[in-house]
């Protein structure tokens, strides 16, 4: 039994095609925003934050040097002077390997003759097989003045990514968004009143009409507080939750992130902490009928979270995000999840930056899915169970897909 469970569910994860849920990746038609190659892996600011630590340099001499360089930089502290332990740095030697680059062998030139830079749909579709993803989720930004114009000109937008419709600087200093929103000819008052709230939710409807996303999101600090008496709660109340019950999208929430605690670090800047998941309880309470997304970045939240998801329906759990996208944590995390939940909760996401993330993002997944699988299936077997391939698919197929397209109303 033993062994027939552990190929059923070998076979099933390798299967599998995935929908990721959450990206920064973009197509090949948004030209300008894709990213590829190994420079792009190379500088992915995982890596940055470590060759810094490794390399003895400051942040601004780094970030002076043009990107070829960068890289090149990056790949001498992380590869050639050291092992390349961590997590990220290993996910290059497996995207190497599943280019047919030895990595020690052919160095940072054989990673650049077998990656490609420049955007293109075959490509692309390659990457996408060689990972076994069927679909991505972008991360869309409608303040951006570079995706703004992609979305403006009518770019096609492949069937392969969806949209979701980034929210970040609608939770914050209402001073800072008035300057935003001016920058793209929209204006509201100091006041933030009821006809300033009506106009930020006609802006955000605009763009969901344009976009078409599979739900709204937004990452928040540690701090994230719901109901307060700041403008973000109305900018929730008064235009993000109606605009979710309107159009039956549901809302992400990734709490937990300290931005920029070293500005020095620029992207790499940012850090995480403990947040306090009150929000998420009076927000999942206070409005049963919207679909609530939730990952959270510290290791310290998670069994929190898993409670709360008990307790309302309307809460998905999903992903490891970021800092606790480690082989250590995602076991721990997804074994969590499982013992509580069941397999109600989206197992994985990539948060890939650069398209070949793509391969070792869910080449670990995988291997994580087989590893907390197979324990969990021998012993229900064990417990007396008849498990049966088919069951095995099924939930498999939830964990890597389904349960996000059900929740997200995308089937
Ligand atoms: O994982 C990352 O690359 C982070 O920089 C963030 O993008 C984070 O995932 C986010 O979406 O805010
Ligand atoms: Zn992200």
């Amino acid at each position: 039994m033993e062994s027939s469970i552990s190929t059923w569910v070998r076979e099933a994860v390798d299967r599998v095609q995935v929908i990721d849920m959450h990206t920064h990746l973009f197509p090949p038609s948004f030209a300008s925003l894709w990213r590829s190659g190994a420079d792009g892996v190379l500088t992915y600011h995982y890596l940055i934050a470590e060759a810094i630590r490794a390399g003895g340099r400051s942040p601004e001499w780094f970030y002076a040097l043009p990107p070829r360089e960068q890289a090149a930089w990056v790949y001498e502290q992380l590869f050639a002077r050291t092992s390349p332990l961590s997590e990220a740095a290993m996910g290059v030697v497996a995207i190497a390997r599943a280019f047919g680059v030895d990595l020690k062998r052919d160095g940072i030139e054989g990673l650049r003759a077998a990656l490609q830079d420049e955007p293109s749909d075959a490509y692309a579709e390659r990457v996408f097989q060689l990972a076994g993803v069927d679909r991505v989720v972008m991360t869309n930004d409608p303040l951006d003045a570079t995706e703004r114009a992609h979305w403006l000109d009518g770019r096609p937008v492949h069937p392969r990514y969806l949209a979701a419709l980034r929210l970040d600087p609608f939770l914050g200093d209402w001073g800072a968004l008035r300057e935003r929103l001016a920058a793209v000819g929209v204006s509201v008052s100091s006041a933030a009143d009821s006809a300033d709230l009506a106009e930020v939710r006609r802006f955000l409807e605009g763009w969901i009409a344009r976009m078409r996303p599979v739900y709204l999101a937004f990452s928040a600090p540690p701090e994230f507080a719901y109901p307060t008496d700041f403008t973000a709660s109305r900018v929730l109340d008064a235009c993000i939750l109606p605009l979710c019950r309107e159009y039956g999208l549901p809302l992400a929430l990734m709490i937990g992130v300290r931005r920029q605690v070293n500005p020095r670090l620029r992207e790499a800047g940012d850090a995480s902490g403990r947040a306090n998941l009150t929000a998420v309880l009076r927000l999942a309470s206070s409005n049963p009928e919207v679909r609530f997304f939730v990952t959270v970045l510290s290791r310290e939240d998670q069994h929190e979270l898993v409670v709360l998801a008990r307790k309302f329906a309307n809460l998905l759990p999903f992903g490891c995000w970021w800092f606790v996208n480690t082989e250590t944590l995602t076991r721990e995390i997804s074994a969590l999840r499982l013992e509580l939940l069941g397999p109600t909760f989206v197992l994985q996401h990539s948060d890939a930056r650069v398209l070949e993330h793509l391969v070792y993002k869910w080449r670990n997944a995988r291997a994580l899915a087989v590893d907390v699988l197979v324990h969990k299936y021998t012993q229900l077997a064990e417990a007396g169970w008849p498990v049966t391939r088919d069951e095995i698919e099924r939930v498999v197929k939830r964990l890597f897909r389904d349960n996000f397209l059900e929740a997200a109303g995308a089937v």
